[in-house]
């Protein structure tokens, strides 16, 4: 049979779910390799009415992965957008959502951060107070509240999804899903569809889904995580993934600065006079670390 050109809609372990010609095609790559993401764009060949064996993954616009000291877990291919997903309850980690900008900073991804659940008042200015740290940086934020106020929800975000590529991802209980489920028609039926080819009817939400909107337009569900490693980041792409320090970048005695104890370093010289969030700061200088403890990638 000739090879078909199709989607990653979902990736499970070394088992992929391509769409292609309107039907979902069960594949897996050769050998051991498990280098496919959702949302990749590969040439498989059948091996029946809807099974495949992936031959290769198209050239990718964007990559979106985090990783350890071991290994890369790819996120996702091809995304235009990284919608962050954060909630007035329960609580949610500032240092993994400042992870996840650094990672789309680095994978030349837009971000934004949704702080959902506003209808819940209790810890909501504490929460807004939390999220505009990010927005003084320049990330845009956007309140919503999937639950008590479907259509003002989809009123903010339907504009902003059109016509892009768009992952979400956030720690889990934030409302990834109930956004995902405002925003795609239908979506009780593909996630049936999906999980029951790649999972064989287990309905485990350990995946990463991919969701066409419509032509131009898809929506990616993913897992919620507790942890997100950047060990593949290099000193020097990391002190660019944060915007913030730009202005004060080259403004440093010595051009090789690090920026961790240098005199006459700018950037501490900015964290001192709070220009610059000490957080964000010593997330630098903790990514920084973790890069250090990779060889090979410097
Ligand atoms: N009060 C309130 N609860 C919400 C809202 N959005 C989602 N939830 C609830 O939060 C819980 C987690 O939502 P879910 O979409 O599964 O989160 P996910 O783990 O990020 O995918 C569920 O019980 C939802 O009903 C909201 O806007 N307001
Ligand atoms: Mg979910
Ligand atoms: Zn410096």
């Amino acid at each position: 049979m000739a090879d078909r050109q199709g989607l990653i809609v979902a990736a499970h372990g070394r088992h992929y779910l391509a769409q292609a010609e309107g039907q979902l095609w069960q594949c897996v790559t050769r050998g051991k390799k498990s280098d496919v993401a959702t949302g990749d764009v590969v040439r498989f060949q059948p091996t029946s009415a809807d099974q495949g064996v992936i031959e290769e993954i198209l050239p990718r616009t964007t990559l979106l992965y985090r990783s350890d000291q071991f290994k890369s877990k790819l996120l996702a291919a091809n995304v235009t957008q990284l919608l962050i997903v954060v909630a007035t309850e329960p609580g949610f980690s500032d240092d993994l959502v400042s992870r996840a900008l650094v990672a789309s900073e680095a994978a030349g991804i837009r971000a934004r951060i949704v702080l959902n659940k506003i209808d819940l008042e209790a810890q909501r200015d504490a929460a807004r107070e939390r999220v505009a740290r990010f927005a003084d940086i320049g990330y845009p934020v956007h309140e919503v509240s999937a639950r008590r106020d479907p259509d003002g929800t989809l009123a903010v975000l339907q504009p902003l999804l059109n016509g892009q590529s768009t992952i979400l991802i956030g720690q889990s209980g934030m409302g990834k899903s109930s956004l995902v489920q405002l925003l795609v028609p239908d979506v009780e039926i593909a996630v049936r569809e999906i999980s029951q080819r790649l999972d064989s009817g287990k309905h485990t939400t350990t995946f990463t889904r991919l969701y066409t909107v419509d032509e131009q337009t898809r929506v990616i569900d993913s897992p919620g995580f507790q942890e997100f490693g950047l060990y593949h980041l290099s000193e020097g792409m990391l002190e660019r993934a944060f915007p913030e320090f730009a202005p004060h970048l080259g403004g440093c005695r010595f051009y090789n600065c690090h920026h961790v104890a240098e005199p006459g370093c700018a950037l501490l010289a900015a964290v001192a006079s709070e220009a610059i969030d000490a957080s964000r700061h010593q997330l630098y200088l903790q990514l920084r670390h973790e890069s250090l403890q990779k060889p090979g990638y410097r």
